[in-house]
Formats: C-alpha cells, sequence, structure tokens
C-alpha cells in the first residue's frame, strides 16, 4: 500500500514539472525580406500540382516614355526657296510646336550668303533652309556653318551625294532639281531650245530672261554647269555670248518664268520644276525643254548658322525637315523638287528622269565667289552697258 502510494505521489510531480516548463519558441513565418529564397534540395523537387505561385514582385516604376519636348521661342530662318513653300513651312512647323513662332526672310541664295557673311560677328539667323549647296559650300569654307548631325541624316537616300560628308557636317540635302528652259508657246518665232548652241544664235537676241549669279543659286548653278561642260576658257567664252543674248536679268532665280509666261520674254533659264509650277499652278503657255548635252543640277540645301542664338529650336527644324512627310509638303505648296529621304514620294518622278552633267558641287561651291566676281566684272557690266 506504501509503495502504491509512493508510484501515485511521483507521477503527480511528473504531471506538475511537464505543466510549468516554457513553451517552445514559435518557428518564424516569414522570411526576412533580404533572405534569398532556399534552394530546394535536390529530392524536394516540387510535384506537378505544387509549382509555387509566382511571388509577388513589388511594382516598379514603368520605363518613362520620351515625352514630346516642349519647344518655346522664336526660331529666325533664313528661307531661300519660293516665298509660298516658306510661309507654309513657318505654318506647318508652328503647328507641330505651337510654343514656337518662325521668323523668316527669303532671300535668294547669293543675297542669303552675303547677309551671313555680314552677320557672321552677331548672327541673326539660326538656320538656313533651301537654295543650292553651292552656297553652301562657300558658307562653310568661310567658316559661317555649325556642325550637326541629325538622326534623319540616315535616311538620305544617296549620302554620298545628299549630304557634307565631314565628320562634323555642316550641310545636308533636302531637295534636288535640275535646270531648265521655258519657252513662252503663244510665240511661235522662237522653238524650245534643246541645246547650250541655241541660246547663243543670233536670233535669240534680246529674247532670254535669266536670274543675275550673283544674287541667284539658280543662275549660279547654269553658269557653273557651263563651266563645267566647256571647261573654264571656252566657257567663259559662250558665257560672254550668251549675256549679249539677255533681255531681262531678274534677282531671284523663279522670276523669270514669270516674265516669260506673261510675254515679256521668249525663253527663261529656270529650275525645271519651278516652270512645271509656271504650267501646272499658273497656267502659262510655257513649253519645258532641257539640253541634249545634259543639264545642271542641284541638291538644295540646309545648314544651322555658327554662332544661332536659338540653336535648340534650329536643331528641331532641321531634323523635321529630313522627315519623309515633311518633304512630301512640299507639293502642297507649289514646289515639286525631288526629295532626299527614303521613302518620300517625289511629287513630279519625271523630273528625274532628265539627262544630268556629272556636277561638281565642291568645284563650284569653292569657286562660287571668284566665278561671279568675274562674271560680274567682266561680263555683265559689260552686256549691260550695251
Ligand atoms: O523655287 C524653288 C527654288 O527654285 O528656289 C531656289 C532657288 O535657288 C531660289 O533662289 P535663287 O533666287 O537663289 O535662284 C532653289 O533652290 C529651289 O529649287
Amino acid at each position: 500500500m506504501r509503495s502504491k502510494l509512493l508510484v501515485f505521489l511521483a507521477l503527480v510531480a511528473l504531471v506538475i514539472v511537464a505543466a510549468c516548463a516554457p513553451a517552445p519558441a514559435p518557428a518564424p513565418t516569414a522570411a526576412p525580406p533580404t533572405a534569398a529564397p532556399a534552394a530546394p534540395k535536390p529530392t524536394d523537387a516540387p510535384k506537378p500540382t505544387d509549382v509555387p505561385k509566382p511571388t509577388a514582385v513589388p511594382p516598379t516604376a514603368a520605363p518613362p516614355t520620351a515625352a514630346p519636348k516642349v519647344l518655346k521661342g522664336e526660331l529666325n530662318l533664313l528661307c531661300t526657296p519660293q516665298q509660298v513653300w516658306c510661309e507654309g513651312m513657318k505654318k506647318e512647323f508652328e503647328a507641330k510646336y505651337p510654343g514656337v513662332t518662325v521668323n523668316f526672310i527669303r532671300l535668294s541664295s547669293g543675297e542669303a550668303l552675303t547677309r551671313i557673311r555680314n552677320e557672321k560677328a552677331n548672327p541673326q539667323f539660326d538656320i538656313w533652309w533651301g537654295g543650292p549647296i553651292d552656297s553652301f559650300i562657300a558658307a562653310k569654307a568661310e567658316g559661317l556653318l555649325e556642325p550637326y548631325k541629325s538622326p534623319g541624316q540616315a535616311n538620305i537616300i544617296d549620302p554620298k551625294l545628299m549630304m557634307d560628308n565631314d565628320p562634323n557636317p555642316q550641310w545636308v540635302g533636302i531637295y534636288v532639281g535640275s535646270i531648265g528652259f521655258a519657252t513662252n508657246t503663244k510665240q511661235t518665232a522662237i522653238k524650245p531650245p534643246t541645246s547650250y548652241e541655241d541660246l547663243i544664235k543670233p536670233e535669240m537676241k534680246g529674247q532670254i530672261a535669266i536670274a543675275h549669279p550673283a544674287s541667284s543659286g539658280t543662275s549660279y548653278t547654269f553658269m557653273c554647269s557651263i563651266l563645267q561642260i566647256k571647261g573654264e576658257k571656252d566657257g567663259w567664252e559662250y558665257m560672254k555670248k550668251f549675256a549679249s543674248n539677255v533681255l531681262i536679268w531678274t534677282k531671284s532665280g523663279a522670276a523669270p518664268g514669270n516674265n516669260v509666261g506673261l510675254g515679256e520674254a521668249s525663253v527663261g533659264v529656270v529650275f525645271s520644276h519651278d516652270i512645271v509650277k509656271n504650267i501646272d499652278v499658273d497656267k502659262f503657255p510655257m513649253a519645258l525643254s532641257f539640253p541634249s548635252e545634259g543639264t545642271g543640277y542641284e541638291i538644295g540645301g540646309m545648314g544651322l548658322i555658327k554662332g544661332a542664338k536659338n540653336p535648340e529650336l534650329a536643331k528641331a527644324w532641321y531634323d523635321w525637315a529630313l522627315e519623309a512627310k515633311t518633304q512630301e509638303l512640299g507639293k502642297k505648296y507649289t514646289a515639286y523638287q525631288g526629295l532626299t529621304i527614303k521613302g518620300a514620294q517625289p511629287p513630279k518622278p519625271e523630273l528625274l528622269q532628265v539627262k544630268l552633267i556629272n556636277y561638281n558641287f565642291d568645284y563650284c561651291g569653292k569657286n562660287k565667289t571668284a566665278f561671279v566676281d568675274k562674271f560680274s566684272n567682266e561680263i555683265a557690266a559689260a552686256a549691260l552697258a550695251k
């Protein structure tokens, strides 16, 4: 009996000790945030149904979408193509960048070059848009342009021909045009010329209208074509005979088209796309012809002015002018040049089919001042004096 009591007391004591022992620490329920998940042991491969749910990735900020640049200010544009196109481009650019006002002045190529040369110390323009690149090459040689490589230059159709291949390019081509002859079809005595020789025949005396090459890039393109086709010696002789047949010297290259259309002259030497505009839009009685020897042509250029006060706006224009859609706007403003950007649809593809000479832009650009001076002093002065 006594031993049974001892066993009973021992059991009670054990129960009391167990009940009073401290509880085990709870197992952690969440891994510390930095802890890398434990790699499953090779034997612990989850069964197909045990695919762990993707752990929620904390949301990261969406990549910033390139917000269109908000540009503000005034862009001063030196514009050499026709007034209508300059006005149209101003309107289109301001619609794209409502914070920007475009102020432009339309000047012929030679005038534009003189202007930026005279303003070199205090440039009034930010960008020069349009006009044959001979003048841009001349401007580059005089240190008047600012290098810029626009992303759009990657899309130029013929980069060797249509852009400055300097590692720091200073101009780019925005259109292409060839010299043609405009003839008034109401007068029947003069047939549309088909050769340079036709222009210096005696019957052509007092019949021709052309711009002066000192002011006009169009006329300079014609003169430099002659100097290349005939060589300088014979070329200057030709220019003397040609000048003696000229009736009207204009300032702007496209103006002779109007003289011919209105019957003030029989034949005009003008860019062919401007003649097409005279025929299609102005409805002038006019025929377009080309010299069978091959005709000179222009690459219309664009360049930033060195020391410009609004370079950011100028670069925005530059980039925009190299978009295919922008180039296609020319047609809307009666400009029918060929285009320089891949994918842009030229308004008059037939104008690109004419026989061209191998025009050397570098030669004509670098010699522009000397050739214009020679013509002005030795030829035009004598022709005007007669
Ligand atoms: O009409 C457009 C266009 O013929 O005008 C430019 C032309 O050179 C105008 O200026 P000029 O008075 O200097 O001749 C050409 O670049 C363009 O194709």
